[in-house]
């Protein structure tokens, strides 16, 4: 048996053996998964980046007065989940055209995405400070405790919703800890919408969101040397305007046995059985409004695009 060491591994094993079986869509992120990703932001019915562009395009000034206050004195740009920074660099150039004294602090625990990055802002914003946390999102929040100044924390892409209601609140709470009174939280959230589009973004017609869902299950046969036959495995995703969530799944086709050699296991799936990989909830703005309460932070401002199809929200302690 090889030794199960690894994170995956040990998510799997927990993943496979509860039921329904789970596996999260944190591990959808090789790099594979990550320009699938990428294509998806790019499709038709994928709104929600375009979306928030939108926003940022159109609300750029009253975005960077809204973080600003952070401090007058310079403050610190921090970004949860930089990516490729696209959306950001309108926000980026905008603060530097209001000569507001800050600095930018991209955290991604990619040492070679950050590189990336950097390099990009470095020639296209050379009057930016840059100053990259590579770390997982926990440990930069505990690090943040400690920096000297203000700081406004972005949190873009309607990443919170692929959080369960549970998991949401305890990240909130952490997002939260660390702000004084003069800091500021912005958070992109996809607002509930027409149920028929929310579930295009997510089933689209060319398939790439389905080969990004059946990536993991690619992922899974490199790294813990499994035999999933993709042939037998279907994308499947449905949203319940009941409770907000966009859940998607990989179906088994017909009854099978996979073998993973990396755990020693083989896992039996019946005839139509699921493997629940992510949720991606869309919200209310009373909803947003109860659930900063509930964290005990307050709406200080929110931005949306023109068809209301999502919201960034600046937050306050
Ligand atoms: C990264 N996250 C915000 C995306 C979403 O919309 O939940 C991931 C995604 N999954 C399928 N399409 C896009």
């Amino acid at each position: 048996m090889l030794n199960v060491t690894t994170e995956l591994a040990q998510h799997v094993a927990e993943g496979l053996g509860k039921m329904p079986k789970t596996l999260s869509s944190m591990y959808f992120y090789d790099d594979a998964g990550s320009r699938l990703f990428q294509q998806i932001m790019d499709l038709p019915e994928y709104y929600p980046t375009r979306a928030e562009f939108a926003i940022f395009r159109e609300h750029g000034p009253a975005l960077a007065a809204a973080l600003s206050p952070a401090g007058s004195d310079g403050f610190s740009l921090v970004e949860l989940g930089a990516g490729d920074g696209a959306k950001t660099k309108l926000l980026l150039s905008e603060l530097l055209r209001t000569a507001t004294a800050f600095t930018y602090a991209p955290v991604d625990i990619s040492a070679g995405a950050m590189t990336g990055l950097v390099d990009t802002l470095r020639r296209e914003l050379p009057a930016l400070r840059v100053a990259p946390v590579v770390e997982d999102y926990a440990t930069a929040l505990t690090q943040l405790r400690t920096w000297p100044g203000s700081k406004a924390v972005l949190f873009l892409g309607s990443n919170i919703g692929n959080f369960g209601p549970a998991e949401r609140l305890d990240f909130l709470r952490q997002l939260a800890a660390p702000l004084g009174p003069a800091d500021r939280l912005l958070i992109g959230f996809d607002l509930q919408k027409d149920p028929r589009r929310i579930r295009a973004a997510y089933d689209d017609a060319q398939g790439v969101t389905a080969a990004f869902n059946l990536n993991l299950l690619t992922r899974l046969n490199r790294e813990l040397d499994a035999d999933f036959d993709l042939a037998h495995w279907q994308h499947y995703t449905d949203y319940s305007p009941l409770t907000g969530a966009v859940r998607s799944f990989l179906v088994s086709t017909c009854a099978q046995q996979v073998r993973i050699a990396a755990l020693d296991e083989t896992v039996d799936f019946a005839a139509w059985e699921i493997i629940h990989t992510e949720n991606s909830f869309k919200f209310t703005l009373p909803q947003i409004e109860a659930l900063a309460a509930e964290v005990g932070l307050r709406v200080v401002e929110v931005f949306t695009d023109a068809s209301g199809d999502f919201a960034d929200v600046v937050l306050a302690a």
